[in-house]
């Protein structure tokens, strides 16, 4: 019942109608899901983890779910998708077979394992669509409470909409931010810290979340005992319970069998949170899994009798369908008929997707096999390429991985024929048609992505003062947050003080607490909530205190934000700027600059590693005028150096993907980043001095590096290269090396060793002698490259030592 509906009354004919509805729905789940179970163990699909015994509790969300709400849930929510018109059964089994056509399996495209469920908040060119005219849901992930960080943020974009002033244009993302967030996770997933977290967050921010708890007692074979205390999660969540003048949450229980009950308890959380803005949590007991975990195993392993008879009878559609009978509402007969229509409609739309997963490989098939067939006739390996032919036609459902390896394996047998090239030419066509199907979207393939923004230079007063740095930082966030209002930072400290650098003094005051925000010790779901809310058309810079830091947060940075994009394939994405500050300063937890770490974690975020405030400034100029998602790493050391203010705040960019030559010579190049330049431009000056002339490259953005291959473009006048940098050895100065080196074809112009220059293998030691001794020195420069100028001329460069 919608609340328009209970509002009104309604028959008694509409009542039996919608409730009738709701059964024929859950029923088609049910058998979704059975057959499923089939499609697996048959051999045409991988693997399979369905919603079955979760069935009706899902129908009570989904009557409260309304066009601009969000779902972030997990793999067991199909008959939400289905009963919220976002999941028809062929997308179902699509999804299960891995169709790579998003229009088949609009969910991931086939990128993802069925059950993990997607709406498009994006069309087909990367641009928003209008998400308060449709039911959301963010695009699931797999690893167990990790779509509660993102929950939290998609709550709160709903209190930034109706509180923020400025916002009232934003009509495609939110009405007065009355969309509710919600949650759901499996009872086991709730050990997860992630989950903890969230909830802790949701209780002193005060959004519109309700979260559910699907409780089946079990996290595949291990039992509540040992996941939950006192083995329940709503008891010892008791103490968020809000009570008059304090926040918290609004928690209630409810069994999942029982039909009514749900859908009031549903109704009645739906009104909290989008009326109120306090989040509730709804622990939804008593629920089972008929089919087992997932079709990795069967269930009767670790259930003893007495809990499989009591799954038999509490299985919620099993109780459903008793309320129905006992309350009159259908008879047995109505609801074998139902049963029956339900089974037949499954089956039709299996074959239905079967049918259109295999039909395009089929003809590919078809192509190729007549193809190799004429290049037979005119070939010396006749023989050979008929036999390659007849198997590959003779697959009667054949994969994609059998035709092109079959293609390639002929190739070889006509490497010296007249024909090889038709078949080279068919391999290229077909590897450039089906690769995107696996690989496109990793970025932002719209024109707003980082490639396309151009560089713009800060301009100066002749007369311009050089100011402490991080003024520059500071004066800068202030045209942007002045200039969008969508613009908002949130962090450790990033509110009342300004950051602990003060790169945001005085920035609270000006635009309010709810732009400029302290937010509790939580780095990943301060990440969450800057993924959830660029979700929903915000500009949210999420700021993680220092480097060190940031680990809390790369599992949610490397498995939700970097993947969002790709998969999707592009169909969502969440343009988050991720603010720290790193590389060198003092001790073993402010000195980090685990770059190889990060940038291997998040392919599909750039990472940019400004060298000074300028820099940094520039970068977030650029990232503004983005749809991408970016980490940038500031100097810690850099705030207190002087620089001069520009007078084009808010307007000048840095280019993302560029180098930047800052020294010019022709004896070695060095490639850097970040704070290590500082010490490379003091090791130039005294290599200068003992006529070694060394070209300096700022790399600038590790991720994308040097789209311009501007590195070999030195390398080809110096013929030496050295890459220098305060990761551990192995760590992003090989990534450099590579990119140079092998990418780029670097190799070409050498006359030297190509060498990198690294920290220290264990982490940076405190005080000026821990840096000393941990970090590569001005000394250990100058050294590094005077051996590499000594072993090419040792008559004019003696050795040192
Ligand atoms: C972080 C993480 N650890 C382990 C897994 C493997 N895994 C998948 S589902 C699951 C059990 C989850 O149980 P629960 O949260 O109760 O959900 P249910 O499947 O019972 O609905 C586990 C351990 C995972 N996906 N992610
Ligand atoms: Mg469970």
């Amino acid at each position: 019942m919608t609340e328009a509906q209970t509002k009104t009354e309604i028959t008694f004919d509409d009542f039996k109608a919608e409730v009738l509805n709701d059964y024929t729905l859950a029923k088609i789940s049910r058998e979704c899901s059975l057959l499923g179970r089939k499609e697996v163990l048959t051999g045409k699909a991988k693997f399979g983890i369905f919603g079955d015994g979760k069935e009706v509790p899902q129908l009570a969300m989904a009557k409260a779910f309304q066009n601009g709400d969000f779902r972030s849930g997990y793999y067991r929510d199909q008959t939400f998708m289905m009963a919220v018109g976002q999941l028809s059964i062929e997308q179902f089994f699509a999804g299960l077979y891995g169709h790579t056509d998003i229009a088949h399996d609009p969910m991931s495209a086939g990128r993802q394992m069925g059950g993990h469920f997607a709406t498009h908040s994006l069309d087909e060119n990367g641009n928003w669509n209008n998400l308060t005219n449709q039911k959301n849901s963010s695009a699931d992930i797999s690893p167990t409470a990790g779509q509660m960080p993102r929950l939290l943020g998609l709550a709160q974009a709903s209190k930034i909409y109706r509180n923020v002033r400025g916002l009232e244009e934003f009509t495609n993302f939110s009405q007065n931010g009355n969309e509710v967030a919600w949650g759901t996770i499996g009872n086991a997933s709730t050990s997860e810290g992630l989950f903890f977290e969230t909830i802790n967050a949701a209780g002193v921010l005060q959004v519109p979340m309700v979260m559910s708890v699907w409780d089946d007692e079990y996290g595949i074979s291990v039992h509540a005992r040992y996941q939950t205390t006192k083995e329940s999660i709503s008891e010892i969540l008791k103490g968020f319970q809000r009570e008059k003048d304090t926040n918290g949450y609004e928690i209630m229980t409810v069994k999942g069998w029982d039909y009514p009950a749900l859908v009031e308890t549903y109704q009645k959380a739906a009104a909290i949170a989008r009326e109120e803005h306090v989040p509730v949590l709804i622990h939804v007991q008593e629920l089972t899994q008929p089919q087992g975990h997932s079709t990795s195993g069967s269930h009767e392993r670790y259930k003893n009798a007495d809990r499989l008879a009591w799954e038999a009878e509490y299985d919620c559609l099993a109780q459903m369908r008793l309320w129905l009978i006992n309350n009159n509402l259908a008879s047995k007969e109505e609801l074998e008929a139902i049963d029956e229509k339900a089974k037949k409609e499954v089956l039709d739309g299996k074959r239905a997707a079967w049918m259109a997963f295999v039909a395009p490989i089929k003809a590919e098939q078809n192509e190729l096999v007549s193809l190799l067939n004429t290049l037979a006739a005119s070939s010396a390996n006749k023989v050979f390429i008929e036999k390659h032919a007849t198997e590959l036609a003779s697959i009667k459902e054949p994969i994609r991985k059998e035709i092109i390896t079959t293609a390639r394996k002929v190739l070889r047998l006509v490497v010296a024929e007249s024909g090889k090239a038709d078949l080279a030419a068919w391999i290229t066509m077909y590897t450039n048609k089906i690769q995107p199907k696996f690989s496109s979207h990793l970025f932002s393939q719209s024109d707003k992505n980082v490639l396309q923004t151009s560089a713009v230079a800060p301009t100066y007063d002749a007369t311009a003062e050089e100011v402490d740095a991080r003024l520059v930082l500071r004066d800068n966030f202030d045209v942007i947050f002045s200039k969008y209002p969508e613009a908002l930072i949130f962090g450790e400290d990033s509110g009342n003080i300004g950051d602990v650098n003060q790169g945001l003094e005085g920035m609270q005051e000006k635009y309010g607490e709810l732009r400029v925000s302290d937010a509790g010790i939580r780095e990943a779901t301060i990440l969450g909530q800057g993924i959830g809310m660029a979700m929903r058309g915000l500009r949210p810079i999420a700021e993680i205190q220092y480097l060190d830091y940031l680990l809390y947060a790369i599992q949610i940075m490397s498995d939700d934000l970097a993947t969002l994009h790709y998969r999707t394939q592009g169909r969502q994405k969440a343009p988050l700027i991720i603010r720290t500050r790193g590389h060198r300063l003092e001790g073993v937890w402010h000195s980090g600059s685990p770059m190889g770490m990060i940038i291997n974690a998040i392919r599909g975020i750039h990472v940019l590693v400004p060298r000074n405030m300028t820099k940094a400034a520039g970068f977030y100029n650029t990232l503004m005028e983005t749809d991408e998602p970016a980490l940038v790493i500031e100097c810690l050391n850099g705030y207190r150096l002087k620089e001069k203010m520009p007078t084009n705040l808010g307007a000048f960019k840095t280019p993302i993907g560029v180098v930047e030559t800052i020294k010019e010579g022709s004896d070695i190049t060095i490639v850097s980043y970040g704070s290590t330049l500082r010490v490379v431009e003091q090791a130039a000056k005294e290599l200068l001095e003992v006529g070694i002339d060394c070209e300096i490259i700022d790399a600038q953005t590790l991720l994308p590096f040097d789209v311009n291959h501007d590195c070999v473009k030195s390398i080809a006048k110096t013929n030496r290269l050295l890459v220098v940098d305060e990761d551990v050895p192995g760590g992003a100065s090989a990534y450099l090396l590579q990119q140079i080196i092998d990418e780029q074809k670097g190799y070409n112009h050498l006359d030297s060793q190509p060498q990198t220059l690294a920290s220290k293998a264990h982490r940076p030691a405190y005080g000026t002698d821990g840096d000393y001794f941990s970090k590569p020195s001005s000394e250990d420069i100058f050294e590094k490259v005077y051996a590499i100028i000594h072993e090419a001329k040792p008559e004019q460069y003696p050795s040192l030592y």
